[in-house]
This record gives structure tokens, C-alpha cells and sequence, in this order.
């Protein structure tokens, strides 16, 4: 009798943690399948955030840029059917570009989107910022470690996407557009940004009618706009498109960004 119940509670004890290990398990993918990548539920959040677009949808064709891909091996072309999806619209004499000058820009528009926005301010531009993304051949994974750097190689899916993005953004630019530069750096106007690269060679006439060129102006300052690369910018603009270039100190671009009874036009 006495092995008889002992055999039963043993019986009953397996059974008890046969049932727990399959919960378990149960669980565990459940969770897996719900879970998504950390770099996928930014994606969507950031995404959300811009209601007319289907998220789910951006997400796929994203990924379909680079999954499963060399992450060296990453055409700039990858990203065009998510692009179509998102497209850029044409916000005539709002739309600022800049090059070396990331924080203090979005510091003014994160404000006063009343005057410029940048390509950083749109849906793809906002949900991407600061993200850094890769596949590797045979994984349908995303990765966000071990991916190669800026210029580790040409073709590499963050750098590929910003140039993608940044020439959808300078395609759609019209009316007067601002550039905001930097008097920090020797060559203001450097041949290898996107901004020079990319999106000045994108600035036709008459689409495009004036080229405001803002120089950030800081203490430390070693440019201005009488420095010798802005010459090659004049030289490198489309035929038709007036230049200006005004130096304007941060501090002033920091005002006008914390008043928005400043005019736009006042503002430099
Ligand atoms: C990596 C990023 C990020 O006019 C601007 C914007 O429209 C931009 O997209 O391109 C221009 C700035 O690029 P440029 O002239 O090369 O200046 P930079 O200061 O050297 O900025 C380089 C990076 C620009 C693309 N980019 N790249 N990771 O999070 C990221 N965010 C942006 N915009």
C-alpha cells in the first residue's frame, strides 16, 4: 500500500512538472513570437507617433532593405520602395538642410517647426535618427551591434538609408531653402557631406529660387561667410537659384528658437 502512494504522489509529482516545463515552453514562445527586436518596437513607437501611416507596413518594406543582406552590400536604391511609401512633402521655403551643425538645427526647428523643418522632422527621418541597424546573409534578424561603421564601407544600410532619405528630401525642396553651416570647422563647406554630395547637386531652378546660407557662429569660430569653400558652394548651385550667407551667433539662433513671438524672418 505504502509503494502503491508513494508511486502515485511520485506519478502525480511528474505529471505536475511535465505540465510546468510545457507551460513553460508555451510561454517562452509565445513570448518569442510577441516579443519584437528592441530596434522593431522603437521603429513602431517613433512611427506611431505620425498617425496617417501604416507602421506595420513601413516596417516590412524596411527591413526588406537589409535583412538577410551582406550589411556591406547595401545599395543606396534599397530603400526606394519605403521611400514611395513615406514620401517627402514639399514644404516650400520651410525646409532647412545642414551640415556639422546636427544639434544646434534641431534645437531651433524642435521649437519652431512654425519656420523650418528638416528631413529629421519627418516620419522617416524622426523614427531613423541616431539608430544604427544591419542584417547578416542567412539571419532574417536585425542587428544593432557589430554592424560596420559610417565609412567602413560604402554600402552599409545606415549610411545608404541617409543618403536615400537625403536625396528624396532635396528633390521635393522649393522656394527658398536655408542651409545652416558651421564657423567651427575649417571647410564649412566640405565636398564630402551629403549636404555637398548629395543634396546641393538635387537644388534646381526655377523649383528652388534662393539658397540662404546661415553660419553658425560660436565663440570659438575659425569661418564665417567670407571663407573660401562657400565660393565653391556658389560655384557648385544651380544656375538661376540666388545665394545669400549671413554669420548669425548660435546664441541668437537659441533666442529666436526660445521665442516664437520672433517672426521666422526676424529671426537672422
Ligand atoms: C547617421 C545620420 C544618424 O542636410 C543634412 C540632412 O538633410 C542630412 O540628412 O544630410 C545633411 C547632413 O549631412 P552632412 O552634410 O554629411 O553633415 P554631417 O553633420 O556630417 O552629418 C552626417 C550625417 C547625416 C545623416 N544622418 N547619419 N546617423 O542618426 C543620422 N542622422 C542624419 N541626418
Amino acid at each position: 500500500i505504502m509503494e502503491h502512494e508513494q508511486s502515485r504522489r511520485l506519478g502525480k509529482r511528474c505529471v505536475i512538472l511535465i505540465v510546468i516545463v510545457v507551460l513553460i515552453v508555451i510561454g517562452a514562445v509565445v513570448l518569442g513570437l510577441t516579443l519584437k527586436s528592441g530596434f522593431e518596437s522603437t521603429f513602431l513607437s517613433r512611427c506611431e507617433k505620425f498617425s496617417q501611416y501604416d507602421c506595420k507596413e513601413l516596417w516590412d518594406l524596411f527591413q526588406q532593405a537589409y535583412v538577410n543582406k551582406d550589411p556591406c552590400n547595401v545599395p543606396v536604391e534599397a530603400y526606394n520602395p519605403l521611400i514611395a511609401a513615406a514620401p517627402f512633402k514639399p514644404q516650400c521655403n520651410k525646409m532647412m538642410f545642414w551640415s556639422k551643425t546636427k544639434d544646434v538645427v534641431h534645437g531651433f526647428t524642435a521649437k519652431r517647426k512654425d519656420c523650418f523643418v528638416t528631413l529629421e522632422d519627418t516620419l522617416l527621418g524622426s523614427v531613423l535618427d541616431d539608430l544604427t541597424w544591419c542584417g547578416k546573409e542567412g539571419s532574417k534578424d536585425t542587428f544593432t551591434t557589430g554592424c560596420p561603421g559610417w565609412s567602413e564601407c560604402e554600402n552599409n544600410p545606415v549610411r545608404s538609408f541617409w543618403i536615400c532619405a537625403s536625396a528624396a528630401f532635396a528633390d521635393v525642396a522649393c522656394g527658398d531653402v536655408t542651409a545652416m553651416l558651421s564657423g567651427s570647422i575649417n571647410t564649412p563647406f566640405n565636398p564630402e557631406s551629403i549636404f555637398a554630395s548629395v543634396e546641393v547637386p538635387r537644388f534646381k531652378s526655377p523649383r528652388i529660387k534662393k539658397l540662404d546660407v546661415v553660419m553658425v557662429i560660436q565663440k570659438n569660430a575659425i569661418s564665417n561667410c567670407n571663407h573660401s569653400s562657400l565660393k565653391n558652394l556658389m560655384q557648385a548651385l544651380d544656375k538661376g537659384i540666388t545665394y545669400s550667407c549671413k554669420d548669425v551667433s548660435k546664441s541668437r539662433i537659441q533666442e529666436c528658437g526660445a521665442k516664437p513671438e520672433i517672426a521666422c524672418g526676424a529671426c537672422w
